[in-house]
């Protein structure tokens, strides 16, 4: 049994080292709600990857901040937890609010690899040394500022590019990229801007060979998902209609999408994010590790995740350098000049988190403790 002290709750404000634009908005900073566990004489952490706004998903830092405090962070001081894979039992009476979830829960395997003394990315089974790298590039002022942000990022080695899109920055940039560079792994992310109306214009893009287009149409479907892949050759990629193996086994049961993106806090935790994996490998779908502008704790629980046999295509983790001019994890999070992140050996999530520099970011605290164990 895992008993759980205390659960710091804190929200830290950090500016990203560039803006960050996509279809639905512009990026210039983050809110984050870090998890810390206080257990067993040990410290765990937690990333929620909650965003400022519900623009992403019907979550927000704010809602994940109450939801934990009043519903979740109680349910767990209160449980008997066995393990990581437990948590998710012990949370389900509150209905969504994933990102929340997962948080606590991810935290709870963290600690359970320290308990363990062993590295998370076995503990989750996972068996890749190390792991294929690409980046996910925001929406630029410019076609040059997009060009040569993507040369930088090919010079630093990483293996493939993805470009947010929108209508007006789509078909010309890809155009453009691939006169540039015809044989790049090149896939894009409309972040559901697309409608039925707009089927004619995705499907002008096959003769762009992108890897994948990811999440064209609304955010919560599968039905016309499942219609365009029936008009295009390119494979589509679910990222925002996935939220739980079971919407894995829809998807690709009606070839709503070939590929699926696999973002630990939008399925509800570490749990569900093995679920779906296993799901699409069991039916030969490939999947790749979303990142949501994630600080290093988030970062290297994906990272962990990532060395899972069917991450079979470069995720978008990649460097810290690339999103904050400082982590609050030691090492930062580095990418060789082959794309690749070397998965750590070390205990636990392998890296340490730097607490004073989180203290120094923090402009809001609560501390929940067990009333169980205080009066036993
Ligand atoms: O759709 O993958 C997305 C960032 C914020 C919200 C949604 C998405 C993204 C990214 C960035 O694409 C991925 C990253 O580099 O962390
Ligand atoms: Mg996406």
């Amino acid at each position: 049994m895992l008993n759980i002290d205390a659960i710091h709750m804190r929200e830290i404000n950090l500016p990203l080292a560039h803006p960050f634009e996509t279809s639905f908005g512009l990026t210039t900073g983050r809110r984050i709600l870090l998890i810390e566990l206080e257990a067993e004489g040990l410290t765990a952490w937690g990333e929620c990857v909650a965003g400022e706004h519900p623009y992403f998903s019907d979550e927000m830092i704010d809602t994940a901040w109450i939801i934990t405090e009043t519903e979740l962070a109680p349910r767990l001081l209160d449980a008997d937890i066995e393990n990581g894979g437990s948590v998710p039992h012990i949370l389900k009476q509150v209905r969504g609010h994933r990102m929340a979830k997962a948080a606590l829960e991810n935290a709870v395997w963290d600690l359970e690899a320290q308990v363990e003394k062993m590295p998370l990315s076995q503990l989750l089974g996972g068996t890749r040394k190390v792991i294929p790298c690409g980046v996910s590039i925001g929406i630029q002022p410019t076609l040059e500022q997009l060009l040569d942000k993507i040369d930088l990022e090919l010079e630093a080695g990483y293996q493939r590019i993805k470009l947010k899109c929108k209508p007006g920055w789509d078909s010309n940039i890809f155009e453009a990229v691939r006169k540039r560079w015809p044989d790049i792994m090149l896939s894009c992310d409309a972040n559901s801007v697309y409608r039925l109306k707009d089927i004619d214009h995705i499907a002008t893009w096959d003769e762009f060979k992108l890897l994948m287009i990811e999440q064209p149409l609304w955010y919560d479907d599968f039905y016309f998902h499942s219609m365009l892949q029936k008009r295009i050759e390119t494979a589509i990629c679910l990222d925002e209609s996935i939220r739980n193996r079971r919407d894995a086994l829809a998807a690709i049961d009606m070839t709503s999408c070939r590929i699926i993106n696999i973002k630990v806090g939008r399925v509800g935790g570490l749990s569900e994010a093995i679920a779906v994996h296993n799901a699409a490998e069991e039916r030969g779908i490939p999947v790749w590790c979303g990142g949501m502008l994630e600080t290093g704790i988030g970062r290297a629980h994906n990272i962990a995740l990532s060395s899972l046999p069917n991450f079979s295509l470069p995720g978008d983790v990649s460097a810290s350098k690339r999103y904050w001019s400082q982590d609050i994890i030691e090492p930062e999070v580095t990418v060789s000049s082959k794309g690749e992140i070397v998965v750590p050996t070390g205990i636990g999530s392998g890296y340490q988190v730097d607490k004073a520099r989180i203290e120094a970011l923090t402009v809001r605290r609560q501390t929940l403790r067990s009333r169980a164990r205080v009066t036993a």
